[in-house]
C-alpha cells in the first residue's frame, strides 16, 4: 500500500511543503472494511463533541485479521491523544502487543511534543505496520510532517478514507488552528418573513420547543456566544449551556469553560443582567470601549472580566477581538444577535457559516427587528453566497445551515437532510 492523498485542497497556509500536493490522484480503493473502521473511529471521536477545545475531535481503531484489538479517542485538551487511548485500550483488553496491526485515525498523528508526547514515536514503538488517515492535521507543525515521518519508518500510510466527514468534524479547529481566530457561526430563530421581535420587541418564543433545544445544543458545540448589548436589555439572556443530564453536557463540563461575550461600547450591561449571574462552566466577558464611562465599566469590573478595544471610534472593533478570542483559545464562535451583531458579523466577511431556525409565521411590521440589519447589499451580486446548505425539520420549525463563501457552487449540492430520512430531531 502506497501513500495516497485525495480529498478537498487544503488552504495554502495550512501546508508547510510544496510538495503536499492534494489534487486528487486516482481514487485510491479503500474496501469497505477500511471504511466501516474509520466509520466507527470518527463515531468515537464524536463523542467529545464539545470538550476537546482548543484541540480537534480525534478517534481511533486499532486491528488485526479484521478484529478489533483496541479503540479510543481524545476527550479533552491535556489528555492522552485517540491514538494513545487505543493503544491502552489495547493492552486493557490483554493485547499488550499490537505489533504488525492496523490502525484508523480520523487525523494524522501528531510528531511534536505539546501538552503530550508525539503519537507517531507511540504508534513506531507500539510496531504498528499500517496507519489509514482520514483527514491531514492542518496544524502548521504537523501539516503531513507526521505522515512523512511514518512513511520513513517503513510504516504503510494511506490518507484520504472519509476525509471530508473528518474535516466537517473539525471546521471550527482547522480554521482556528491556520488563521488563530474564532471560527463563527451566526445563530438567528426567525419567523418565515425573517423578523426575530414584534414591532413591539416580544421575541421569546418564536421557533418551538425542539428548535430550542438544538438551539442549545448549537451552545454546548462552541466555546463562545457572544450578543450586543441590545440583545441584553431586550430580552435578558442567560447566555448559557443547559444541557440536563446528557452525554453532551458532561463533555461540556470537562471541556474549557463557555464564554458570554457581550459587545457593549458604552458599557450599558445592567448590573441585575442574567448574564452577569454566576453560572458553573461559565465565564462573562464585556466588551467596551475606551469611550464608556469609566464608572459603569469599573461596576462591570466587579462582575464580570471587562475588555477594552482599542481605537477611537467609539465601536468596538471586530478584528481585535477576533484576534482576542483567538489567543484566548476561542476556536468555535457562535453570534446570536441581535440583527445589527449579526449585520457586522456577514456583512463584514467575519462569519463562517449560518445556523437559521424559521417558525412558519408571519409576523410582518416595517419596523420589527430582522435577524440580519445593518446596511445590507446594494447590489444582488453582492449578497453574501452560502454553500453546502443542509435543510432540517425539526418539531414545526425549519433549520437550515450553510457554509460562507464554500468552494462548493451556491445551492447546486444542497442536502435536503430529512428527506435522505436522517432527521431524528423532526
Ligand atoms: C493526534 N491525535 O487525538 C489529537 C491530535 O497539546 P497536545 O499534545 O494535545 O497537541 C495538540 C495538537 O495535536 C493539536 O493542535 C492537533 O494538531 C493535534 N491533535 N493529534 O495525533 C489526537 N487531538
Ligand atoms: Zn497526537
Amino acid at each position: 500500500m502506497e501513500e495516497v492523498r485525495i480529498g478537498p485542497k487544503a488552504s495554502p497556509r495550512a501546508t508547510h511543503r510544496k510538495d503536499r500536493s492534494f489534487a486528487s490522484a486516482s481514487s485510491p480503493r479503500f474496501s469497505a472494511r477500511d471504511e466501516r473502521f474509520m466509520r466507527r473511529a470518527l463515531t468515537l471521536a464524536r463523542r467529545a463533541l464539545g470538550s476537546t477545545s482548543p484541540n480537534p475531535m480525534v478517534g481511533a481503531v486499532i486491528t488485526r485479521g479484521g478484529r478489533v484489538l483496541g479503540e479510543g479517542y481524545h476527550h479533552a485538551a491535556g489528555r492522552p491523544h485517540a491514538e494513545i487511548e487505543a493503544l491502552r485500550d489495547a493492552a486493557r483488553r490483554g493485547r499488550p502487543s499490537v505489533a504488525g496491526a492496523t490502525l484508523y485515525v480520523t487525523l494524522e498523528p501528531c510528531c511534536t511534543q505539546g501538552l503530550t508526547p508525539p503519537c507517531v514515536d507511540a504508534v513506531l514503538r507500539a510496531g504498528i505496520a499500517k496507519v489509514f488517515v482520514a483527514a491531514v492535521d492542518p496544524n502548521p507543525s504537523h501539516s503531513g510532517r507526521g505522515l512523512d515521518q511514518l512513511s520513513r519508518a517503513g510504516v504503510k500510510v494511506a490518507v484520504g478514507l472519509l476525509a471530508p466527514e473528518s474535516m466537517r468534524l473539525n471546521e471550527a479547529f482547522n480554521h482556528w488552528i491556520v488563521e488563530r481566530t474564532p471560527f463563527v457561526t451566526v445563530k438567528a430563530a426567525m419567523t418565515l418573513d425573517g423578523k426575530i421581535a414584534t414591532a413591539t420587541g416580544e421575541s421569546q418564543w418564536i421557533t418551538g420547543e425542539k428548535a430550542r433545544a438544538s438551539s442549545m445544543r448549537l451552545r454546548g458545540e462552541v466555546d463562545a456566544i457572544l450578543v450586543g448589548v441590545n440583545t441584553v436589555l431586550l430580552d435578558n439572556p442567560r447566555l448559557s449551556f443547559r444541557s440536563g443530564s446528557s452525554r453532551r453536557g458532561a463533555a461540556r463540563r470537562r471541556g474549557a469553560p463557555l464564554r458570554r461575550v457581550v459587545l457593549d461600547s458604552s458599557a450599558r450591561t445592567p448590573a441585575d443582567a442574567r448574564v452577569l449571574e454566576p453560572a458553573a462552566g461559565h465565564e462573562t466577558i464585556i466588551v467596551t470601549t475606551r469611550s464608556a464611562p469609566a464608572a459603569r465599566v469599573k461596576r462591570l469590573a466587579a462582575r464580570a472580566t471587562v475588555w477594552r478595544s482599542p481605537g477611537r471610534s467609539g465601536r468596538v472593533s471586530l478584528s481585535w477581538l477576533m484576534n482576542k478570542l483567538g489567543r484566548e483559545g476561542v476556536t468555535h464562535l457562535l453570534v446570536e444577535g441581535g440583527g445589527e451583531v449579526n449585520a457586522s458579523f456577514l456583512l463584514e466577511g467575519r462569519a463562517h457559516r449560518v445556523a437559521l431556525f424559521y417558525a412558519p409565521k408571519i409576523l410582518g411590521g416595517a419596523t420589527a427587528k430582522r435577524g440580519v440589519g445593518g446596511k445590507g447589499a446594494r447590489d444582488l451580486g453582492d449578497a453574501i453566497r452560502l454553500g453546502d446548505p443542509e435543510w432540517r425539520r425539526v418539531g414545526k420549525d425549519l433549520f437550515v445551515t450553510a457554509r460562507i463563501n464554500a468552494d462548493s457552487p451556491e445551492c447546486e449540492n444542497g442536502r435536503d437532510v430529512r428527506s435522505e430520512g436522517q432527521d431524528a430531531a423532526g
